[in-house]
């Protein structure tokens, strides 16, 4: 355990480093392994009992990522990235949490990483202009930096719905699987989701139970995944290209090295066009929704790809009313997180599987025995939520991080997350939070871009001391512009039509604000990099 004081006074004062960082995901990670290279004392703490962060939790059957394995890796170590064989195009989540432990050991992590420890509060100690960090455990820190990893989908959502714990059967969130897996061969199963963890473990799940109902209360958009074995041939032609394919990703708008048509969806005639939805769709995955650069910009654009996508699934379903209920009305295509599947709609033509849809009867309670909606009981031996997360503040929120003046986190993200390029917050001086709101967040490969965060806070801190300051602090004129350029970004798109996780919008209460930084990736890179090498514009070097 962490060499640190319990009860710190003035004579057993709290062990002091240079950096805390909280989360042992792929940022959390390669931050120790960054900051440790310049020479920093860093420790880190994670609730989990290994690394991997969303990876480490999210066993459910079917848990794969849509962005490709070669991109979806580190680029900081050359070596690493070439001696690295991902097996698919897409990698399963045991193949990452592989990559992940190996890069734990490959570069030693681990004897600075404190296992199934929480954080519970990051206090500024302004006088002193350090923060001091407990711990579930009891463990106390000082440190010059915070640095917050804790990821923008770890928060997972149990929905308040009336006698949940009273279930009697098997009951899990895809966010939190058990690690041993479940058999769920003979059971009577229901999945209450269908958001991107429903709509992957649906049609694993429905080959084992007897018998599964979807619970669904909003439909979906999903393309399928395009997932496909890699062979030596593959992985070699690949490896001869990644540094260019690398150089692509950290200009492109997702962090990824793939670029939409030239042309507005508009502008190209019917047959180029479908012709270039036709092509995305053979490929598979979450490109499709980024087919035309107008895509997310137009209802117009956007009407051209929900129309090409509505006709490809109605033909793969059997019973054209069930086929009504899975065709989402809501809200444009690709303005919440596209969804990628392997055969999900196909799913309903099985004999076990049934669609329950909460709109026309919604859920009323949940019993020992099962879930009652308003017209009917549903007896069930296990139920899976595949509620989703309170995105992107949830983690950060619930630890009580208190910043100048006693003015705590929460206070200050009360009417919505309110940041500086999202790692600088007013108040709370060289605490950095990586790949949360006012960032590309969860719109980029969330990889590349947790590389892109560390470096940046590995060369502020490298300012800081070259320059002989000790703090680094967002002014609030900086945020306020900040908020209003994210906002003022999302707002010339389409993405605000959507009562999505990216506005809070599935969390009763949550402010309704669009959290990303929505201008793109690379675009983003180029912003960071300006106010850094301008002397950390915005910023007050203390
Ligand atoms: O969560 P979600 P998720 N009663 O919030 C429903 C990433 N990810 O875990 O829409 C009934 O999208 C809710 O219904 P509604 C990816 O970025 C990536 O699936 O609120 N239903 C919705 O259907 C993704 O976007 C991958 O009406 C309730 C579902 O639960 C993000 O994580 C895989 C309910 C939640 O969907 C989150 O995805 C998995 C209630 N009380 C996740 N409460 C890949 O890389 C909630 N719902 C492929």
């Amino acid at each position: 355990t962490v060499n640190a004081a319990k009860t710190p006074t003035a004579a057993n004062p709290p062990t002091t480093v240079d950096v805390v960082v909280v989360g042992a995901g792929f940022a959390g990670l390669y931050a120790l392994h960054k900051l440790r290279g310049e020479g920093l004392t860093v420790r880190v703490f994670e609730a989990g009992d290994g690394v991997g962060g969303v990876w480490y939790w999210n066993r459910y059957p079917g848990a794969r990522c849509d962005v490709e394995s070669v991109d979806y890796s580190y680029s900081f170590d050359e070596d690493l990235q070439r001696e690295w064989d991902w097996s698919e195009k897409y990698a399963t989540q045991p193949e990452i949490l592989r990559y992940v432990n190996h890069v734990a050991d490959r570069f030693d992590l681990r004897r600075d990483i404190e296992f199934g420890t929480r954080v519970t509060d990051v206090v500024l100690d302004e006088p002193a202009m350090r923060w001091e960090i407990r711990t579930e455990a009891g463990d106390v820190l000082s440190a010059r930096f915070c640095v917050l990893a804790v990821g923008p989908l770890s928060n997972a959502n149990v929905p308040a719905i009336e006698g949940l714990e009273s279930f009697e059967g098997g009951l899990y969130h895809t966010a939190h699987w058990p690690h041993e897996g479940i058999d769920f061969t003979g059971m009577r199963v229901g999945v209450i989701g269908t958001g991107s963890s429903g709509i992957q473990t649906i049609p694993r799940i429905a080959e084992q139970a007897a018998q599964l109902h979807v619970f669904q209360r909003t439909p979906n958009y999903s393309v399928p995944a395009g997932n496909v074995p890699l062979g030596d041939a593959d992985r070699a032609e690949q490896k001869a290209n990644y540094t260019e394919r690398r150089r692509l990703s950290m200009a492109g708008g997702g962090g990824s090295p793939h670029e939409p048509h030239p042309k507005s969806a508009l502008e190209v005639s019917e047959e180029e066009r479908r012709a270039a939805y036709e092509k995305r769709w053979q490929l598979g995955g979450v490109l499709f929704s980024k087919t035309f650069p107008d895509q997310l910009l137009t209802i117009e654009a956007n009407d051209t790809a929900r129309l090409f996508w509505e006709d490809k699934v109605r033909v793969v379903i059997d019973d054209p009313e069930v086929a009504d209920l899975l065709i989402p009305k809501d809200h444009p295509i690709g303005t919440k997180r596209i969804c990628t599947d392997d055969k999900y709609f196909q799913t309903f033509n099985r004999e076990n599987v049934k669609l329950v849809d909460l709109r026309a009867a919604p859920i009323e309670r949940i019993d020992s025995a099962g879930v009652h909606t308003t017209d009917k009981h549903y007896a069930l031996d296990a139920l899976v939520l595949a509620t989703g997360f309170d995105a992107m503040t949830g983690s950060v929120e619930k630890m009580n991080i208190v910043g100048r003046g006693g003015r705590t986190l929460n206070q200050e993200w009360a009417e919505g997350p309110k940041t500086y390029l999202g790692l600088g917050i007013a108040g709370f001086p060289n605490l950095f939070n990586l790949t949360g709101p006012g960032s590309p967040s969860v719109l980029a490969n969330m990889v590349l871009h947790s590389e892109l965060h560390v470096n940046w806070v590995a060369g502020a801190i490298g300012y800081l001391d070259a320059h002989g300051a000790v703090a680094l602090e967002a002014r609030r004129d900086a945020v306020a512009d900040w908020v209003e350029e994210c906002a003022d970004r999302a707002a010339a798109t389409l993405m605000l039509h959507a009562n999505s996780w990216h506005v809070g919008a599935n969390i009763p209460g949550k402010p309704r604000v669009f959290m990303p930084f929505v201008g793109g990736f690379g675009v983003y890179g180029e912003i960071i990099a300006e106010v850094a090498a301008a002397g950390y514009k915005g910023f007050d070097v203390i």
